[in-house]
């Protein structure tokens, strides 16, 4: 088997009080982990069981039409947690070519966050909002809606939240913009850098 579900880079607590432990606890060990173990008993013993989670999901039409549909909403909820866990962090500068690449896009920090929040908060009930490089090498934000995800419509995902009510809701209740607003207290710029630069040269 391919696909491997991974401990957290970090402790359940190395995002508070932002992101507090028992909400990052569940969310991997029990949403997350649950996602996978679905993806993984859908794909046993059909053709697409040895491929990595992210290829199946640039490559769709390869996945047998009867469990398409559940594939891709598991498959998304592994992958896209995967790339979220990564992209998290404490105290990290906004610099690095990502940064001059997003000043350049949006004009400025404050408005590509402005944009990125308008995303996250209009995505209507659960999704995810993204900061992507499209086929020309730009960047671009987009929300999607449940696990769907860039990839599966050729766009190469950098930076991601999570807008499902499990992410926030036991610290934030119904208050997703306060969730939001924080999220850019902890962005792991040096990994959101290295995931530009990755993408900028295939
Ligand atoms: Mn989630």
């Amino acid at each position: 088997m391919k696909n491997e579900f991974n401990n957290l880079p970090y402790n359940y607590d190395s995002l508070e009080p932002y992101i507090d432990a028992k909400t990052m606890e569940i969310h991997h060990s029990k949403h997350h982990k649950t996602y996978f173990d679905n993806f993984v008993e859908l794909i046993k013993g059909t053709n697409v069981e040895n491929i990595y989670v992210e290829e199946l999901l640039s490559n769709t039409s390869i996945i047998p039409d009867s469990i398409k549909i559940a594939v891709l909403n598991n498959a998304g909820g592994f992958a896209n947690h995967n790339l979220f866990w990564k992209i998290l962090k404490k105290d990290v500068e906004f610099k690095g070519d990502v940064a001059n690449a997003i000043i350049s896009e949006f004009g400025s920090y404050e408005n590509f966050k402005l944009k990125f929040i308008d995303a996250a908060r209009t995505q209507f009930g659960s999704g995810w909002a993204w900061l992507v490089v499209n086929k020309n090498k730009k960047l671009e934000i987009i929300k999607t809606s449940n696990q769907d995800s860039p990839l599966s419509i050729g766009l190469i995902p950098i930076l991601l939240l999570d807008v499902w009510e499990h992410a926030y809701y036991l610290k934030y209740q119904n208050r997703r913009i306060e969730y939001i607003e924080n999220f850019f207290k902890i962005i792991n710029w040096e990994k959101v850098n290295e995931l530009y630069i990755t993408t900028i040269k295939q």
